[in-house]
């Protein structure tokens, strides 16, 4: 059996404050430093090992990888950080607030924005300082390949094959594969892996800091996946990320 974990960065300082964050470089709260400990602990207490992990060059995400392994006893992995792993860019819709943007533009385009399949959000100006092509940190990056907005379809766009050309020759090499990433270029992998359509998309939400184990067969088919996690955790994290864009 092959194997592939996944997990989402524990909450951020704008998880926390419910703004809409993207390719933001903020850093955890102290409740997600404490959420991926606690994944390291899980992954660990239930015989987890790696021998390569992945990550976006997101510094929530970075951090969480570090918890994780040091919980793991393995801070010796190599580590692979790539932007093709970071979350989705949202745009012009960057650091705002997301029960404040459904109060002035209804709970029903804040989740056309955040869940549908194909439509984009607002995208950033071309000179804003914060587009990426702007940031030293992608310096190396031609421009054009760097967006200023993005749907699900477009994430997946350029997750997928990372993951195709970059991730999946080493499990099907039989190595234990992590990934730690975020909410929505972890919904582009996971629908891809679980020929999820267009609609059903719509309703997952991934919970901060829970680890999402993927099993494959010899032929890299999905057997089944799942969370390390009860059932109760699982549907109050899920639906705390789903209500973010109502209104308060
Ligand atoms: C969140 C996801 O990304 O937001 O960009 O605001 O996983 O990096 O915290 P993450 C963001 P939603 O799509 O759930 O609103």
């Amino acid at each position: 059996m092959k194997r592939l974990v996944c997990v989402r960065h524990g909450e951020s300082e704008w998880n926390k404050e419910n703004r809409f964050t993207g390719w933001s470089d903020v850093d955890l709260s102290a409740k997600g430093h404490e959420e991926a400990k606690q994944a390291g602990r899980t992954l660990k207490s239930q015989g987890y090992t790696f021998d390569i992990a992945y990550t976006s060059v997101l510094k929530r995400a970075i951090h969480t990888l570090d918890h994780v392994l040091d919980g793991l006893n393995q801070v010796y992995l190599p580590v692979v950080k790539s932007w093709k792993l970071n979350e989705r860019h949202y745009g012009a819709l960057q650091g705002l607030n997301k029960a404040d943007t459904a109060a002035k533009y209804g709970e029903k385009q804040v989740l056309i924005w955040r869940r549908s399949f194909d439509v984009l959000p607002p995208l950033m100006k071309e000179d804003d300082p914060h587009a990426p092509r702007n940031e030293a940190m992608y310096k190396t990056v031609p421009a054009d390949e760097l967006p200023l907005g993005e749907s699900l379809k477009t994430t997946i766009e350029r997750v997928v094959p990372f993951y195709e050309q970059t991730i999946k020759p080493h499990i099907e090499g039989g190595e234990n594969v992590l990934v730690v990433a975020h909410g929505n270029s972890l919904r582009a992998l996971l629908k891809f892996l679980a020929h999820i359509d267009d609609d059903a998309i719509m309703g997952v939400n991934i919970p901060t800091g829970i680890p999402l184990v993927f099993e494959f067969d010899d032929d890299m088919r999905l057997v089944r996946y799942f969370y390390l996690a009860s059932q109760e955790e699982l549907n109050e994290k899920m639906a705390a990320v789903a209500n973010q864009g109502k209104v308060k």
